[in-house]
């Protein structure tokens, strides 16, 4: 059999689940893993390392100008009028969007998110109401054609196959457009901590669709920093009318150590999910659109009380259809 065997890499949380003796850290993993297809041995084993990993040129520049110019359509046929507009903040606080339905419902649709700067002081949107939005969620991979064949690939089959996924679930997808000058910052997080499952599972597929620069508001991380456990759980509050948040250390992630991912068009970086990433505020004119899906593993066992809800049975994977 071609393949090696877990034990002849560093001890990663992977790798002692598979001996069975952490329970509940990821990824699901085989005793023996089997030879990576897309990726190479040594991409695979910096990946277990800093919990990240940035594939350049992953999807072309054709296919990213595709789903860009989609998302620009999308946003500009299902903005709400402002009065109606829902402000994402990501900020590590508790934005109004927690307790808000519209949020609340998205996870199986396409709704519109605004920039808590796009208002100004008289509350009036700065711009046409679709350049003053933070992203689309959370369910463009389900419902919309152009998303839906960007989402799913065979190299993001064998990719997913690659980092140990044995039955991947799109659970989770976002465009983000991090609009000149008005593009928030994504405070220090990981993605577990909203798409909880037991065991940990969530892995983050984040593809550059602009070139992301430190001016810009490009993504960085904190390579190793999925070792640490993780230091919160985000969670629907018993009347489910609300996400509230679980503390289990209040020792924020140190910021030291923080590296840029600086991202052509068309990179893809990897993000284990329990990885810590932020990503920062663009206050230059460029914009930075990023498209991301959250994928988990079938098996696993994803808990009622997470926000996004959806049958995780009738969830696809990343093979095209
Ligand atoms: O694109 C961004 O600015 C943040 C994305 C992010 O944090 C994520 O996909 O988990």
């Amino acid at each position: 059999m071609r393949g090696y065997c877990a034990g002849t890499l560093p001890q990663t949380p992977a790798s002692s689940q598979a001996c069975g003796k952490t329970p509940f850290t990821q990824p699901l993993a085989c005793e023996f893993l089997p030879m990576p297809t897309y990726l190479s041995n040594t991409q695979l084993e910096t990946y277990r390392r800093d919990g990240f990993l940035v594939l350049p040129e992953f999807a072309s520049a054709e296919a990213c100008l595709k789903i860009r110019a989609q998302g620009m359509a999308l946003a500009a046929s299902l903005v709400p009028p402002p009065e109606k507009a829902t402000v994402f903040t990501a900020d590590g606080g508790e934005g109004g969007h927690v307790a808000d339905d519209y949020f609340l419902g998205s996870g199986g649709d396409i709704r519109c998110f605004f920039e808590k700067d796009a208002f100004d002081t008289a509350g009036q949107l700065r711009a046409d109401a679709h350049l003053c939005l933070n992203k689309l969620g959370h369910a463009l991979h389900d419902r919309d054609e152009h998303f839906a064949a960007f989402s799913r690939t065979p190299e993001l089959a064998a990719l997913a196959t690659d980092i140990g996924f044995l039955d991947p679930r799109l659970l989770q997808s976002m465009y983000i457009f991090k609009q000149p000058r008005i593009g928030g910052e994504v405070s220090c997080h990981t993605d577990h901590t909203f798409l909880w499952t037991e065991p940990r599972s969530c892995v983050g597929f984040w593809f550059a669709i602009d070139d992301a620069t430190t001016e810009n508001g490009c993504m960085w991380a904190l390579p190793g920093g999925h070792h640490l456990p993780v230091k919160v759980r985000s969670r629907l509050n018993a009347e489910r009318t609300r996400a509230v948040m679980d503390v289990y250390d209040t020792e924020p992630y140190p910021t030291t150590g923080l590296v840029s991912l600086e991202a052509k068009r068309g990179t893809l970086v990897l993000l284990d999910g329990a990885l810590p990433h932020l990503s920062g505020p663009n206050h230059s004119a460029e914009p930075r659109h990023a498209y991301t899906i959250h994928a988990i593993e079938g098996a696993a066992r994803y808990l009622p009380d997470n926000w996004l809800q959806r049958e995780v049975a009738e969830l696809r994977g990343f093979a095209p259809v």
